[in-house]
C-alpha cells in the first residue's frame, strides 16, 4: 500500500497552488451522510435522465452513495452526493404528478413494471426526507478557474475513486480536468459547476480514500508528498483481482504515467 497523499507537501513540491473553494459548486463544508446501505430512494436513471427511477443504496463513501436502480443489473452503478437534486424521496414523484419509470436495461418484460415496482417497495426501508438536503448548493456565478489550479476529481471512469487533479484548459464554462500522473486517458471536460470536482481538502474532509497520483517508479525519491516516503503505486488493483488482471477491458488503452515526476531519472 502506498502512504498517505499529502497535498501539503505537494503543492509545495508542485509549486502550484489549489483552486479556491468559490470556484466550486460545493458547500463550505461537506454534506453530512445520514444515509444507509439497503436504503431505497428515487433518483433520475444517469442513462435516461428524464427518467425517475427507485433506486437502492448499495454502498456509502463520504458525502456520495453508491447507488443501484431497482430492476437494473449491478454493472451500472452511479455515485451522488447527498445533497444532489438528482436524489429524492420516495413519494416525490408522485407528489409532482410524475410517474416512475423502470430503468434503462430493465431485466424484466416492460409490463411487469408495475408489479415489480409494487414488490421492491413492499417492507421496503425508505430513506426518510429529514436526511436528504434542502438544496443542491448554488452554482457560482462564473468560471473563475484557471489553468493550473489544483483541485480533487471524480475518475469518471472509475467513478469510486477521486483522484488529485489539475485545470489543464479552460473552454467558456468548461474546465479541463486532468489526473495527476496519467496521460490524459482519464480526462475529460466539465462545467465549472460541476458537482464532480472538489477544493483541495475536500476527502479529508468527508473521509473519502483520495486516490494518490498515478505515480508507480516515477516519483524522484526527494518528491516525499505521500508521507510515508514510499513512491506510491501507479495501479490500483481492485480487492480480490488477481496482479496482472487489473481491471483493464481489453480493448481499453493502458494509461500512461506521465507528470512532471514522470520522466524517468528527473
Ligand atoms: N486499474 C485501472 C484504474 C486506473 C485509475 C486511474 N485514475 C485513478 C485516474 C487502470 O489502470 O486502467
Amino acid at each position: 500500500q502506498g502512504g498517505h497523499f499529502s497535498w501539503d507537501k505537494y503543492l509545495k513540491e508542485t509549486g502550484a497552488s489549489a483552486a479556491p473553494a468559490h470556484c466550486f459548486r460545493q458547500g463550505a463544508t461537506p454534506p453530512v451522510n445520514e444515509f444507509k446501505a439497503g436504503m431505497k430512494l428515487e433518483a433520475q436513471d444517469p442513462r435516461n435522465t428524464t427518467s425517475t427511477c427507485i433506486a437502492t443504496v448499495v454502498g456509502l463513501t463520504g458525502s456520495r452513495l453508491r447507488l443501484r436502480l431497482d430492476g437494473s443489473d449491478n454493472k451500472n452503478d452511479f455515485w451522488r452526493l447527498v445533497d444532489s437534486s438528482e436524489i429524492q424521496p420516495i413519494g416525490n414523484c408522485e407528489k409532482n404528478a410524475g410517474m416512475l419509470q423502470p430503468p434503462l436495461g430493465f431485466r424484466l418484460n416492460a409490463s411487469s413494471w408495475p408489479m415489480f415496482l409494487l414488490k421492491t417497495l413492499n417492507g421496503a426501508e425508505m430513506a426518510p426526507a429529514r436526511i436528504f438536503h434542502k438544496q443542491e448548493p448554488p452554482a457560482p456565478e462564473q468560471n473563475s478557474f484557471q489553468v493550473g489550479m489544483k483541485l480533487e476529481a471524480v475518475d469518471r471512469k472509475n467513478p469510486h475513486f477521486i483522484c488529485p487533479a489539475t485545470v489543464g484548459a479552460l473552454r467558456g464554462v468548461e474546465v479541463l480536468v486532468t489526473f495527476d500522473g496519467w496521460r490524459g486517458a482519464f480526462d475529460y471536460y466539465c462545467r465549472y459547476d460541476s458537482r464532480d470536482i472538489f477544493p483541495v481538502g475536500w476527502c479529508s474532509l468527508t473521509g473519502d480514500n483520495l486516490q494518490p497520483p498515478g505515480t508507480k517508479a516515477v516519483l524522484p525519491k526527494t518528491l516525499g508528498c505521500l508521507s510515508d516516503g514510499s513512491e506510491g503505486t501507479a495501479m490500483h488493483p481492485m480487492p480480490g483481482q488477481p496482479p496482472g488482471q487489473r481491471g483493464r477491458k481489453p480493448g481499453r488503452r493502458k494509461a500512461k504515467l506521465t507528470g512532471p515526476w514522470g520522466q524517468k531519472g528527473a
